[in-house]
């Protein structure tokens, strides 16, 4: 009773419909609005799902419960009702393994032994414009709407609004699951609220059709300079899910600190793990924690990609283990933040078990088919000694049952099947990575001067490092992965992904204000077609996300290129607690 009095109120004070179709980011393929209607969400909406949606329509109701105080009920398509209603439908061909929670990894779409051409992160192999074309005809839309979901791919869905319900369409859970993302934007701001809040919860009319243009979309967070604990991670989860980004990178290891437990080799954790950047106590994640992870990463149908960094930025391994250390002198402990300095010891069989060992428990631990290997700045393992160590990383991890990583250093030593490089140069001419493409490598774009989310905003970003130069918001977005490194073709681009390195980077506050607002900028360069490509337009529809991140207590950087909402306050970042020591 009290509620429905407070909601006629807020029917007369609150403005129609604030959200545009339009206004959702990563830019849609496509957007038709119909500005005849809307849906209000009430009191007596109920959710309705067919077979194998309902994890993905609990995750709705739990999104949408806290602020609309509404009970939600999920239930099967066959109960019929007059209710309001947000009903989710899966649809078309499934592919096996994909209507389970641990759908994530397999609804990546790269399957590994395949190569480059078969499993390109593009979504169709006609290229970015086909592509958006394809998705424009009318053909696409329609067959989208029939329910047969056949040309949404397994990441695609589709959205229609009408005045009686909000209708999402996928062939898989995790289509589903972006499609409740965008549903999510279309509400009023006030939806992220933690607690009950009365408002008209209208969403505009229309539908969209969307689908990703790359497979592969991610964000790294470096958990080894300064460590973080499962809980932030998680919500580090949530962030990368709500842009739609499909992966996790853990930087699990690293001079300054080892942050997995390995039973075989228990000093690892123990002793390598008690240490991070500027003296802190660091810390490790034990096995259960790491199950914790991957499994609600898996839930938000995002893959946990972890790294060991090998044969450098090793010094924590050696400090724990010195019979893998060079010469076999026992290192000290180091929290500085220079690099290139430590290695393990490539002439030494024992360092081949250790890396077997590890790569082995890990590769038990994670359901996803990548295991990253680093491979970066070791400046003293050189040419052959270097090209020889890969090689052997590489095969124990094809042993393992997992698909290499590396970052691009690894472009010189031979291929194997379906190994991904990690681009982060700083000028687009690679002829080593191309070589390596040629070969059969795909590539992952974390160009250091547009993606590298450890770089400062403008010169008064009080930490972050500015090697790779300033990177603000416009410098975040202008840039196309499909054609960034020369020689590089979009159909070797398994897609991109922000490394978020945290030499000066110490709590989740601050992890926050280096990620928003330039996440959903890499966000869109990953999911969107390059047709949608827009400056003017993406600032623009991201100031509406500013209410939202303030509403869900999400520190951001208040970029002044964006034309944030007056009404709303603007977050004050908070101050320095390190000053970074710039290693480059
Ligand atoms: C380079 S990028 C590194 C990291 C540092 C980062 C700081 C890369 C593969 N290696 O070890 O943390 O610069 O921006």
């Amino acid at each position: 009773m009290a509620r429905t009095a407070a909601r006629r109120a807020g029917d007369l004070l609150a403005p129609p419909a604030p959200v545009r179709l339009a206004d959702v980011v990563p830019a849609p393929e496509r957007v038709d609005p119909d500005p005849a209607v809307d849906f209000t969400l009430a009191e007596d909406t109920a959710i309705r799902v067919s077979p194998g949606a309902r994890d993905v329509a609990e995750q709705l109701a739990e999104l949408l419960r806290p602020a609309t105080g509404y009970l939600l009920p999920v239930a099967d398509t066959a109960d019929d009702g007059r209710n309001a209603l947000l009903e989710l439908t899966l649809s078309g061909s499934t592919p096996p393994g994909a209507a389970t929670s641990t759908g994530a990894a397999a609804s990546t779409g790269e399957t590994t032994s395949t190569g480059a051409a078969a499993s390109t992160g593009e979504t169709t192999s006609t290229g970015a414009a086909a592509s958006a074309e394809v998705a424009a005809s009318a053909g696409a839309a329609a067959s989208a709407a029939d329910g047969q979901g056949g040309d949404l791919g397994d990441e695609g869905y589709h959205l229609a609004v009408t005045r009686e319900a909000v209708r999402i369409v996928a062939a898989t859970p995790a289509g589903l699951f972006h499609g409740v993302q965008t549903l999510r934007q279309l509400l009023p701001a006030a939806v992220e609220s933690p607690t009950t809040i009365t408002e008209r919860w209208v969403v505009p009319g229309g539908t969209v059709v969307d689908r990703p243009r790359f497979a592969y979309r991610g964000a790294m967070l470096d958990v080894a300079r300064h460590f973080f604990g499962v809980e932030d991670v998680l919500r580090v989860i949530d962030h990368l899910a709500r842009y739609k980004l499909n992966h996790l990178h853990l930087h699990l290891t690293d001079d300054q600190g080892w942050r997995l437990a390995v039973d075989s080799w228990p000093r690892l954790a123990e002793v390598g793990g008690a240490t991070e950047v500027g003296g802190g106590p660091g810390g490790y994640y034990t096995k259960a924690d790491y199950r914790r992870i991957v499994g609600y990463a898996a839930r938000r149908h995002v893959t946990v990609v972890p790294e060991i960094d090998l044969p450098g930025h090793t010094n924590a391994a050696l400090v724990a283990y010195p019979e893998l250390a060079p010469g076999k002198i026992p290192p000290p402990p180091y929290t500085g933040t220079e690099v290139g300095f430590s290695y393990v010891d490539p002439d030494d069989e024992r360092t081949y078990g250790f890396v077997a060992d590890v790569v082995r428990e890990l590769a038990a631990l994670t359901p996803g088919p990548w295991l990253h290997l680093g491979g970066d700045e070791a400046f003293k393992v050189k040419g052959a000694a270097y090209t020889g160590f890969v090689e052997r990383a590489q095969r124990i991890v094809a042993d393992a049952g997992k698909t290499a990583v590396g970052w691009h250093q690894l472009a010189p030593a031979g291929h194997v099947d379906g190994r991904v490089l990690q681009w982060w140069g700083t000028n687009g001419e690679d002829p080593e990575t191309v070589e390596a493409v040629r070969r059969g490598a795909r590539v992952i774009l974390s160009p250091a001067n547009h993606a590298y989310l450890d770089m400062k905003y403008a010169p008064d970003t009080p930490i972050g490092h500015d090697w790779a130069g300033l990177i603000d918001l416009r410098r975040a977005y202008d840039w196309d992965p499909g054609t960034h490194v020369a020689g590089v073709p979009v159909e070797a681009v398994l897609g991109v992904e922000a490394p978020l390195w945290t030499e000066s980077v110490t709590t989740l506050a601050e992890v926050e204000f280096m990620l928003f607002p330039r996440l959903p900028a890499l966000a869109e360069l990953g999911w969107s077609p390059r047709s949608t490509h827009d400056w003017a337009g993406f600032r623009e529809r991201l100031a509406g996300h500013g209410p939202r991140w303030t509403t869900a207590g999400i520190t951001f950087h208040p970029s002044p290129e964006v034309p944030w909402p007056a009404t709303h306050p603007i977050p004050t970042p908070r101050p320095a607690t390190t000053t970074p020591a710039d290693a480059h």
